[in-house]
């Protein structure tokens, strides 16, 4: 007789049946009869992080690139699960829709504090869409596809599945096995059609209007639409923070990021309007501070989100529309067919191009600056100018990066990740090789801190190994920046842990086996990143700015101390 199918058998069915040819993960015992199985799936690759963290930095940016389900196994219950917690919650805050398997110890030594035992449900519950501890192998596929369909449908996010190990191995039938349409909706929601109506009056009566475009518009590179209805209404369209590549920066009504995070033009904008579209943003903390000079309380504010609680939640509303977003601007479209902008929006938008196109001259006027090390507005500038127009961005969180932000330019949605809310540091060189896993033709540029990568650089391994040939870009001012920042304004220069000693990251890039290159020359950083961005192998720029640009961001976080 045949031997009979497990558990481990059905993860793979169940994943295979949703489409997913992409595994990202770190071996461990606890689901290593899983491993088994995935060593005979010729059709999913298998790409092997060096930390739990990374490879979930890896499953979220794979998910963002391609809009599908991003899956990562951490592979060894305990210390496996809590290292992958921060790249769990990351794609939490960023809405990502990230599958965790996580290995669980066997169900007879459930509370006896064995070894490698915690309380994976418990632990994980807080910080995801959902959590989940599969009882016996016949449920292992119910489970999954309860789990993916959560995972990707509405406002998406991460979920976890803990499998305790012997239920990997236990012997089970295939039932419920089924195409992803039986366990999930296609289709995407649209609004109600009485609200789309009030929202199309006020568009058409607005003298100032403006559209937000957020996440929800990014999501599959959905960008048309928007660009469309921004067009009949002859009005500027800015972006959230982290969402800067929504529309195509040189669409001719974008003006980048709005807010404390954006430039003042496109803030401006959104602080001036009288009617605010918002598509698919929260208006989260990251975009405004939660504040109304962010956003004009006199303003009718139109809100589109997939997720009725986000409307209305930090801004009031004169129309709350639950649906999707590039499908709500198709639907407004449509209503407003044949809408002429009156003589007061084309002013309105001619003034925001003209001090958008000023903006943009004398950003590239200051870059002049040609100090060594190099200046960081000559490094974005450099960037700007040697970006291949089809990249995607990874950014991390620190200073720098967050300057990058918006001070880069996209123009193939998606084309930018970042950390988004969580901000957290090491992000962006996972991220970046899951993109680059989910888009093998598009070239993929991982930008960092020095901090930032040193705390992820073993994965130049997992890049070498798996043959993605990512390009990271390491801004490198030698210290923690945006904390020595604060030091540097807040604490009177008493500098304590702020400062880096790293050693030359294109010397550590070629001991990986991968291209080294250094840039500390204004004059010539932009032939290495040219020669960088040609490399057809994974490849580190180690670019040495100047450690006397800090900026302290968040000023009101030491508000107590002003
Ligand atoms: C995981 C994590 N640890 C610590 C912090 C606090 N933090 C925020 S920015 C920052 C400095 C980042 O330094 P670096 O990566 O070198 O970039 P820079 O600020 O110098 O541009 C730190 C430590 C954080 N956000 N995330």
């Amino acid at each position: 007789m045949e031997n009979p199918s497990t558990g481990a058998d059905a993860v793979v069915e169940a994943l295979r049946a949703e489409g997913v040819n992409t595994i990202f993960g770190l071996v461990g015992s606890s689901t290593m009869d899983l491993f088994d199985k995935l060593y005979d799936a010729d059709d999913i690759r298998f790409v092997g992080a060096r930390d739990e963290r990374t490879g979930t930095n890896m499953a979220d940016g794979y998910a963002r690139v391609s809009g599908a389900l991003g899956v990562m196994i951490a592979g060894q219950s305990g210390p496996g699960v809590t290292n992958a917690v921060t790249g769990v919650a990351q794609a939490q805050l960023a809405f990502s829709p990230v599958l965790v398997i996580a290995g669980g110890i066997m169900r007879k030594h459930v509370y006896a504090d064995g070894f490698q035992e915690i309380d994976q449900q418990r632990l994980l519950e807080p910080i995801t869409k959902r959590t989940y501890t599969v009882p016996n192998a016949g449920r292992l596929i119910p489970v999954l596809q309860e789990a993916m369909r959560h995972a990707l449908t509405g406002r998406k996010g991460p979920v976890v599945v803990n499998v305790p190990r012997d239920v990997f191995a236990e012997a089970t039938d295939m039932a419920g096995l089924a195409a992803p349409d039986a366990y999930r909706l296609a289709s995407r929601p649209a609004p109600d059609p009485e609200a789309l109506r009030r929202a199309a009056r006020l568009l058409a009566g607005a003298e100032r209007p403006v559209i937000v475009a957020g996440g929800g518009v990014k999501d599959g590179g959905r960008w048309q639409e928007t660009a469309t209805l921004a067009e009949l209404l002859g009005c500027p369209v800015v972006m959230s923070a982290g969402h800067g590549d929504a529309i195509p920066s040189d669409h001719p009504l974008t003006g980048g990021q709005f807010g404390p995070r954006g430039n003042p033009v496109a803030t401006a904008a959104v602080q001036r309007a009288d009617v605010i579209l918002v598509l698919g943003s929260r208006l989260g903390f990251n975009t405004t501070f939660l504040s109304s000079e962010s956003v004009n309380p006199d303003a009718d504010l139109i809100q589109v989100d997939v997720h009725t609680p986000a409307i209305g939640r930090y801004f009031p509303v004169s129309v709350g529309l639950v649906g999707d977003a590039p499908l709500t601007a198709a639907s407004l479209s449509d209503l407003l067919a044949g809408h002429q902008p009156g003589e007061p929006v084309v002013k309105w938008a001619r003034q925001f191009k003209e001090d958008r196109d000023r903006f943009r001259f004398e950003r590239d006027e200051t870059a002049n600056d040609s100090g060594s090390p190099i200046a960081p507005a000559r490094a974005f500038r450099a960037l700007r100018r040697t970006l291949p127009r089809d990249a995607v961005v990874t950014l991390d969180a620190g200073t720098l990066n967050r300057q990058a932000t918006d001070a880069l330019e996209y123009f193939m949605p998606p084309g930018l990740i970042t950390p988004l809310d969580w901000g957290c540091v090491g992000f962006s060189f996972g991220a970046g090789l899951g993109a680059q896993v989910a888009a093998p033709d598009r070239p993929v540029v991982s930008l960092a801190g020095d901090g930032g990568f040193a705390m992820t650089v073993a994965e130049l391994s997992t890049a070498v190994s798996e043959d993605i040939p990512i390009k990271v870009v390491v801004l490198n001012n030698h210290c923690w920046g945006a904390e020595k920042a604060y030091q540097q304004d807040f604490f009177g220069g008493r500098y304590i842990g702020s400062d880096l000693d790293n050693p030359p990251f294109d010397e550590v890039a070629k001991l990986y086996g991968a291209a080294g290159y250094r840039a500390d020359d204004p004059d010539t950083v932009e032939d290495v990143l040219r020669q960088a961005f040609a490399e057809d192998r994974p490849t580190v720029v180690d670019m040495q700015i100047s450690p006397d640009a800090l900026s302290a961001f968040d000023r009101g976080s030491f508000s107590h101390r002003t």
